[in-house]
C-alpha cells in the first residue's frame, strides 16, 4: 500500500491525528487483505455498500474521517488481489488432493482463462458408474463438442474444472445412483433432459404469467429482482413462518400443475430415478409438511448473486430440517421452464465452501464476489423442460442477470438422510 494517498487533499497534511488514523486504517486493511476471519464482511462493506452513506458504512467512515475513500477502496482491492493471484494463476502442476468434505479438488485451481464461445462445449454423457469414471478422465482432455440446443457449457481451454454427466431423462433409471455420486464428489453437474416436455414447461408459464399464484409471489430480494412463487426454506425467517406458508401455497402448486405428471410430486419422483430408486420424501415437521417446489421468477435484470446453500444451514429456519439430513452436501435443482431472451445462465464455480467457511460468521451470508471470477468456473442454460442438478451447497454458484423475458423456474433442495438410505427434498 505504498504511496496511496488515503487523506483526502482537501485535509490539512499536517494534521497529525488524520495522518495517524490513516496509517491505522491502513494497517488494518493490510491486516484484513491477509486473510482476516472477518475478511469478507469488510469486502462486503467497503464494496457492496458503495452507494450507501449513512452512518456507519464505509462512505460515511471515510468522510468522517476526512479520507478518499476510492483510494482507499481501490488500494485495498488491489492488496486482496495481489494476495488471492498466486492461488488463482499458479504454474505448479496441480495435484488432486481430498478436501475435508471428500471432494476431489486441484490444489491450487487450475489457472484463470477466459471463457471461451461455445464451441469449445463439452458434454459428457454416460450411465454406469464406470462410464462417470471414464468420462471424469475424459473430461481431462476432451474439446470442441458441438453444443447441444439449448444447453451452454463453457469451460476454459483446459479440462473442465467440474464433472458433468449429460443425460437424457428417459435413461436415469437405469444407471447408478447419481446423487451419491454427488455426494462423494465423484459428480459435480448432472444435466436431466426432457425431464418434463417444453409443451408443459410453456403451459406453466402462460399460467403464472396470467397472474395464477400470485397471491403467494415471496420478494425473496427486490435489490436483485429475484421473486417466487411458495415461500423457500432458503428465504424464510422461521420454520413457523415457513411451514404456514407452505400450507398455503400447496393446493396453489397442485393447480398450476395439474397436468404435470405427478404434479407436486414431479421433482420427488423424477430424482427417486436419480437415485437408482431410493426412496425420495418430503421432510414433515410436527406442524405440517415442507414445500413440495417453488417457481422461481426473475424478470429483465433479475440475477441471483453468487452463494452456496451450504450456508444457509445456520438460519433459524433449517433447525428441524437440520435434524434430518446429513448436511454435509445440499443439492441444488431446477428444471428451466422458460429461459430468458439473454443471460440467465448458472454459472457454478469452483470455489468450495471449505475455501470461505472459517471467514463466515455463524447466521451470515457470504460475500464472495469479488474474487469468485478468479476461480474456474462452467456456464450452463438448461433449455425448457430440462433439470439442472448439482452441488450447490459446497460450490458456490450464480445466476446471470436476465435480459427481455422472464426467466422461470421450479426447483427446490435435497439432502440425504443420515443413514444414506433415502434422500429428501424440498423447496
Ligand atoms: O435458477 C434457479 O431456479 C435457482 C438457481 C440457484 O441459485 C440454486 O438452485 O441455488
Amino acid at each position: 500500500m505504498q504511496g496511496v494517498r488515503l487523506v483526502n487533499a482537501a485535509a490539512p497534511r499536517s494534521d497529525p491525528v488524520r495522518a495517524l488514523i490513516a496509517a491505522i486504517l491502513q494497517r488494518a486493511l493490510e491486516d484484513l487483505a491477509l486473510g482476516d476471519p472477518h475478511r469478507s464482511r469488510v469486502l462486503a462493506w467497503i464494496d457492496a455498500d458503495g452507494n450507501e452513506s449513512g452512518p456507519g458504512s464505509f462512505l460515511w467512515c471515510c468522510e468522517a474521517l476526512a479520507l478518499n475513500a476510492d483510494a482507499v477502496r481501490s488500494q485495498y482491492w488491489q492488496r486482496a488481489r495481489s494476495i488471492d493471484q498466486p492461488r488463482a494463476t499458479a504454474a505448479a502442476p496441480t495435484q488432486a488432493v481430498q478436501s475435508p468434505l471428500g471432494v476431489e479438488r486441484r490444489d491450487p485451481p487450475e489457472p484463470i482463462r477466459p471463457n471461451l464461445d461455445s464451441s469449445d462445449s463439452l458434454t459428457i454423457s454416460s450411465l454406469t458408474s464406470e462410464g462417470i469414471a471414464s468420462a471424469r478422465q475424459r473430461s481431462q482432455r476432451t474439446r470442441g463438442h458441438a453444443p447441444k440446443e439449448g444447453l451452454v457449457i463453457q469451460t476454459a481451454a483446459t479440462p473442465p474444472p467440474l464433472t458433468v454427466l449429460d443425460i437424457d431423462a428417459s435413461a436415469l433409471s437405469t444407471g447408478p445412483d447419481l446423487i451419491a455420486e454427488i455426494y462423494a464428489g465423484r459428480l459435480n453437474v448432472v444435466l436431466i433432459r426432457n425431464a418434463l416436455s417444453p409443451e408443459l414447461a410453456q403451459s406453466i408459464v402462460e399460467r403464472v404469467e396470467a397472474g395464477e399464484g400470485a397471491a403467494r409471489l415471496t420478494h425473496v430480494a427486490d435489490k436483485f429482482q429475484i421473486f417466487t412463487l411458495g415461500l423457500a426454506l432458503d428465504t424464510a425467517e422461521s420454520v413457523d413462518q415457513y411451514l404456514q406458508e407452505a400450507k398455503l401455497f400447496q393446493p396453489v402448486a397442485e393447480h398450476i400443475l395439474r397436468d404435470v405428471p405427478d404434479g407436486t410430486w414431479f421433482f420427488h419422483k423424477l430424482l427417486a430415478r436419480a437415485a437408482a430408486g431410493r426412496r425420495v420424501a418430503l421432510p414433515e415437521h410436527p406442524d405440517g409438511p415442507y414445500n413440495r417446489l417453488t417457481i422461481r421468477r426473475l424478470p429483465h435484470g433479475g440475477r441471483i448473486p453468487p452463494h452456496c446453500e451450504q450456508e444457509q444451514l445456520n438460519r433459524p429456519a433449517y433447525d428441524h430440517i437440520k435434524s434430518l439430513i446429513d448436511t454435509s452436501c445440499i443439492i441444488s435443482t431446477y428444471l428451466t421452464l422458460r429461459p430468458p431472451d439473454r443471460g440467465g445462465e448458472v454459472v457454478i464455480s469452483t470455489l468450495h465452501w471449505s475455501d470461505v467457511q472459517a471467514s463466515v460468521q455463524p447466521g451470515e451470508r457470504t460475500f464472495v464476489d469479488p474474487f469468485i471470477d478468479k476461480y474456474p468456473s462452467m456456464t450452463f442454460l438448461p433449455g425448457p423442460g430440462d433439470c439442472i442438478l448439482f452441488d450447490g451447497g459446497r460450490f458456490f454458484h450464480r445466476v446471470n442477470a436476465v435480459g427481455g423475458r422472464t426467466r422461470w423456474t421450479l426447483g427446490g433442495f435435497l439432502a440425504e438422510s443420515p443413514s444414506h438410505e433415502f434422500v429428501y427434498f424440498w423447496a
